[in-house]
Formats: structure tokens, C-alpha cells, sequence
């Protein structure tokens, strides 16, 4: 069933985008993260790993402001319409009412379950490494990476973590149960189903794979039919896990020596183990601490509601609070030029790759 030789590149094939996907970036502290998390990828990285910076956005970013942003970025930041590639465009009839942010965190999770691959696809990428604009990658270990590629590895992540979005753990794993019976698959990657799952606001993946294997196709199309993404919240991470579990070979999954740290759950990630959080680096020690002043200031407001139902919480370890739904909250911004950039006098920029 699964094939890691299908994804292989010929060489000189590999075409490599960091992704991540946006709000509007309206804010001063949207900006601010957007410009210190490309930075700390750019660094981690550093010059002998050739990528592009793809945002995805929701339509919500203008053509100035994103070329503002770019602007502070060396390399540049190529800017995505997600809704060109099906993402944020349809919502079912919902069972029950949700508000904007939360119907926006579960088209977030539809994009990065269903779409992500199909639209880096067309944009002519052989290889994707998803890191959100709230995740600074302190280290990774490059040659692991390079090995990877040369390997036709299919997926590597940082993390493995426990889902513990209630409705999710209790609709998701029967619906895979019966959905393994029904076709006669046995988990390449037991024991399945788990809450255990890949923590998907980093990874590394080989694109195609998630389009072009029937039965990762087949698969994903039968979660998205169910709708429960918007019904029940399942999250791009657990479905993401099941289609690697039931399809992709043990060898083609690996743990990649990385570390993180992820704001908006305050997740500190090193060496495959998630360890207190405590940011090592001080712009990102800067923005979780407003970040957290932001979320107490908005605490028992509407946009709080929206952390528990949004709710990204779908792990368990180092999450006392949820800070990230109120960043949209901070006044529009009237110097277009963020203030982390303008401190650090262009951060990004000196980060050369
Ligand atoms: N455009 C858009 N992006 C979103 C929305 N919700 C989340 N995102 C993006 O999706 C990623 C994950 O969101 P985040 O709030 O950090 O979720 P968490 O990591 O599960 O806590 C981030 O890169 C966000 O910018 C939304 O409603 N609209
Ligand atoms: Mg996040």
C-alpha cells in the first residue's frame, strides 16, 4: 500500500517552500510574528538549503500590505490566495452556530488537511515544510533533512504529542475504525487508532505524496465528505496522522531533529520531546509574553469563547492558557513598517540565505 519510492525525487527535481498560512496581518503583532518566525527559519536553515517563503492567506491580506511585509524579508515572501486552491470558500450547513474565528480556525484546519499539497503542488514544489507563523525553529538538523530527500522520505515531524480535543478523540476514532474495515486496511504505522498524533505546526513533507497515492487520495477525500472538520473540529494534525499511519511505510516517517518553540499554546519543542516553555530566543520571549498580556487582557471577552471553542488545543502538555485568538484584537497599526523590524533594523534581512 505504501510506496516511499513514488515520491523520490530525480535529481535536481527538488523544489522546497516553507509554508505558512496568515490572518490579515493588520496587526503590528501579526506582522511582528509573520517577520520574526521567517527569520528564525532563514537562520536555521541557513545558505546551503535553497527554499521560498509561500503565505498562505485567506484573501484578507491587500496587495500593499503584502508588499510592505515582503519588502522586509531578503529573499522575499510570495504571497497565496488559499481560496484560488479550495481553501476558506465553502462551509456546510452547520449542526450548530459557530462564530467567525471559530468557523476561520476550522478552515484553517480544512486547508491544512485537504489543500496545502494540492496547491504547493501546482506551484511546482516538490517538498514542503509547514512552519506557522506563531513557530521559531531555534535548530534543525539540516543533513537530516538532506538525507531525508535523498531517502524518498515521505513525512518528518518534530513532535509527537496526544490529542485531547475531546469531540474529536471521541468521533474520529470509530469513523476510522469503520472507515479501515470497510476498505480492509491494516495501519502501516500501528497501533491505529491512537491519540497520539504528529503536532502539524511543523513538518516536513514530500508534497506529491498526499495527491498522488490513491489511497491517501481516496482516504482524504472520505474525511472531507463527512464535513466534520467544521462539525466536530477534527484538526488538520489528527487526520494528517491517520493518513501517514494507515498508508505511508514506517521507514518514509521520521522524527526530525529540530527544535521549537510554538506561541500560541506556549509549546517548547526539543529533540522530538516537548520541554518547558522558555523561548531561547528573545524576540519570540518578547512576542509570547505580549501575547499572553494580550490574552489576559481580553480574558472573559468573546474572543476567549473562541480560544476553547477554536480551540487549538488538541495536546496536552505546557498549555495553561490559549493567547493566540485575541491577537486580532491589537488597533490597526499606522506605521507600516513593524516594530520588531524596525528595532532590529530589518531582523529578516540579516538573516541572508
Ligand atoms: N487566515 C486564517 N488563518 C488562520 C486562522 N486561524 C488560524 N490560522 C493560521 O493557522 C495557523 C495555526 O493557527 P493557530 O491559531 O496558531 O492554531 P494552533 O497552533 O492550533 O493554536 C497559524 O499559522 C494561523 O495564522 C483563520 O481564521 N484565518
Ligand atoms: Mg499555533
Amino acid at each position: 500500500m505504501a510506496s516511499s519510492a513514488a515520491t523520490r525525487p530525480k535529481p535536481g527535481d527538488v523544489r522546497f517552500a516553507v509554508f505558512s498560512l496568515v490572518h490579515d496581518l493588520d496587526t503590528e503583532a501579526q506582522q511582528d510574528r509573520l517577520l520574526a518566525t521567517r527569520s528564525c527559519v532563514a537562520r536555521a536553515l541557513g545558505p546551503l538549503v535553497p527554499f521560498d517563503h509561500i503565505i498562505f492567506h485567506d484573501g484578507g491580506v491587500p496587495l500593499g500590505r503584502q508588499q510592505e511585509v515582503s519588502a522586509l524579508v531578503d529573499t522575499g515572501l510570495t504571497f497565496v490566495d488559499a481560496r484560488e486552491y479550495g481553501g476558506f470558500t465553502r462551509v456546510p450547513r452547520l449542526l450548530r452556530p459557530l462564530d467567525k474565528a471559530a468557523i476561520g480556525y476550522r478552515h484553517m484546519c480544512h486547508f491544512m488537511a485537504f489543500d496545502w499539497f494540492d496547491a504547493l503542488s501546482r506551484l511546482g514544489y516538490s517538498h514542503a515544510m509547514r512552519v506557522d507563523e506563531d513557530v521559531c525553529i531555534n535548530r534543525i538538523d539540516v543533513e537530516a533533512l538532506h538525507r531525508a530527500i535523498g531517502d524518498g522520505v515521505v513525512y518528518m515531524y518534530g513532535l509527537e504529542t496526544t490529542e485531547s480535543h475531546r469531540e474529536t478523540v471521541d468521533t474520529l476514532a470509530p469513523w476510522l475504525l469503520t472507515y479501515a474495515e470497510s476498505r480492509g486496511i491494516e495501519p502501516t504505522i500501528p497501533p491505529y487508532p491512537s491519540d497520539a498524533m504528529y503536532f502539524s505546526n511543523f513538518f516536513f513533507s514530500a508534497v506529491d505524496w498526499w495527491r498522488e497515492q490513491p489511497e491517501v487520495a481516496h482516504f482524504l477525500a472520505a474525511v472531507n465528505a463527512t464535513q466534520n472538520v467544521y462539525h466536530h473540529r477534527w484538526g488538520d494534525a489528527p487526520i494528517q496522522t491517520a493518513a501517514l499511519r494507515f498508508h505511508a511505510s514506517p521507514a518514509s516517517v521520521r522524527l526530525l531533529p529540530v527544535d521549537y518553540t510554538h506561541l500560541s499554546t506556549r509549546n517548547e519543542i526539543r529533540g522530538g520531546e516537548e520541554v518547558p516553555f522558555d523561548p531561547p530566543d528573545p524576540e519570540m520571549r518578547r512576542l509570547a509574553q505580549e501575547m499572553h498580556r494580550n490574552a489576559s487582557a481580553c480574558n472573559g471577552t468573546n474572543a476567549l469563547a473562541n480560544c476553547s471553542d477554536g480551540g487549538a488545543r488538541t495536546h496536552r502538555a505546557h498549555q495553561p492558557e490559549r493567547a493566540g485568538r485575541c491577537g486580532g484584537q491589537h488597533p490597526r497599526r499606522a506605521d507600516p513598517v513593524p516594530s520588531a523590524a524596525r528595532r532590529r533594523g530589518g531582523v529578516a534581512r540579516r538573516h541572508r540565505r
